[in-house]
């Protein structure tokens, strides 16, 4: 069983197809322009992120929360938080297919469904496996996809993952599956404030 962080699965998310033999100049185009996209949108997510809370630091957890992902649900459906409150979030994917645990709000999820479904499109994520050798792109200009999104976790099966999540404040937030499909069939949770 393997163990993901959100930042090592942050590397796997935002990084793409790279160093591949013999891609022809139409893929490279339309590679670079997916990648564009995706950080476009991503951007704009954390412009409104401030309310959704920060990653938090082991030594302030107060409560632990396992979370079981199947195909497609949460186990619990809703959880409960104290503003302020440091979370340690214990993911385990029970399913067959690949799920995401991701903590924001319902805008950030539509925009990061739109990224995950470009990363299906290009092959980087299939129904039940994530491809994660073909996400280390290097983009030919120093810049690489690597990118620092600690609020969420892409697990194949049987894979598990821990996210500590400090709670900031009392914006409409769910936690929810962005792989393509997933989310419009209902893989989402609530995040109730006490
Ligand atoms: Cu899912």
């Amino acid at each position: 069983m393997e163990t993901r962080t959100g930042t090592d699965n942050m590397k796997i998310k935002r990084t793409f197809l790279s160093g591949v033999a013999g891609v022809t100049l139409t893929a490279v185009l339309a590679v670079t322009s997916a990648v564009a996209f995706a950080a476009g949108s991503h951007d704009g997510g954390h412009g409104g992120k401030s309310g959704i809370g920060v990653p938090g630091n082991a030594a302030d957890v107060t409560r632990t929360i396992e979370i079981k992902m199947g195909d497609n649900f949460y186990e619990p459906e809703e959880i409960s938080i104290k503003k302020g409150e440091t979370v340690q979030f214990k993911i385990i994917n029970a399913g067959e297919f690949v799920h995401e645990f991701n903590i924001g709000t319902a805008a950030m999820h539509a925009a990061h469904q739109e990224e995950m479904m470009m990363m299906m499109e290009h092959g980087v994520l299939e129904v039940d496996k994530i491809n994660r050798d073909m996400m280390k792109m290097d983009m030919g200009n120093g810049k690489t996809m690597e990118h620092n999104d600690p609020n969420s976790v892409l697990l194949e099966p049987k894979e598990t993952a821990e996210v500590i999540w400090k709670f900031s404040d009392d914006a409409e937030l769910e936690f929810a599956c962005n792989v393509p499909g997933h989310y419009a069939s209902g893989m989402m949770g609530e995040v109730h404030f006490e």
